[in-house]
């Protein structure tokens, strides 16, 4: 009785699991879970995050990213610098071979400059990111409240 109990809830939880969990594939890699922190309506940028697996035996590169609803989408990271922590543009940002790269909030990020109106928790946008070898990927961004579930232990427990 017990397990066809667990079973059932199973069954009703996956589907929103499933659809939180959203990747995509470009060539040898494998972008997961793209995200971003809702801000306040009047704030003038937001910033992206992802994680980029290379399955590949060559090193890629994200080049750049561009989105509809911003004026401007350019790489970032964050770096300590007398003290403080201040972010600044890089020019690209290298995905090693077999490695992965993890844009998060205090690390590499996407930032969105001049956005035509900020988006609302459970809203989506889409991202389009540009490679050096893989290409262009067009992946969504999915807009929540606080880091989803899973992003600060994402790296134990996830084998494959
Ligand atoms: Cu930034």
């Amino acid at each position: 009785m017990l397990l066809k109990k667990t079973l059932l809830i199973a069954a009703l939880l996956s589907p929103s699991l499933f659809a939180s969990a959203h990747e995509y594939n470009a060539g040898e890699l494998h972008i997961e879970h793209p995200w971003s922190r809702e801000m306040p309506a009047v704030a003038p940028t937001a910033a992206a995050y992802f994680v980029v697996h290379n399955k590949g035996t060559e090193a890629d590169r994200l080049l750049s990213a561009s989105t509809p609803v911003a004026g401007k989408a350019e790489l970032h990271e964050h770096i300590h610098a007398d003290g403080l922590m201040k972010m600044q543009q890089v020019q690209n940002v290298a995905i090693p071979a077999g490695g992965e790269v993890k844009f998060e909030p205090m690390g590499y990020h996407v930032m969105l400059f001049n956005l035509k109106q900020q988006a609302k928790d459970g809203e989506r946008f889409p991202l389009t990111l540009t490679f050096e070898k893989a290409g262009a990927v067009e992946v969504e961004i999915a807009v929540h409240k606080d880091a989803p579930v899973g992003e600060k232990t994402h790296g134990e427990g996830h084998a494959h």
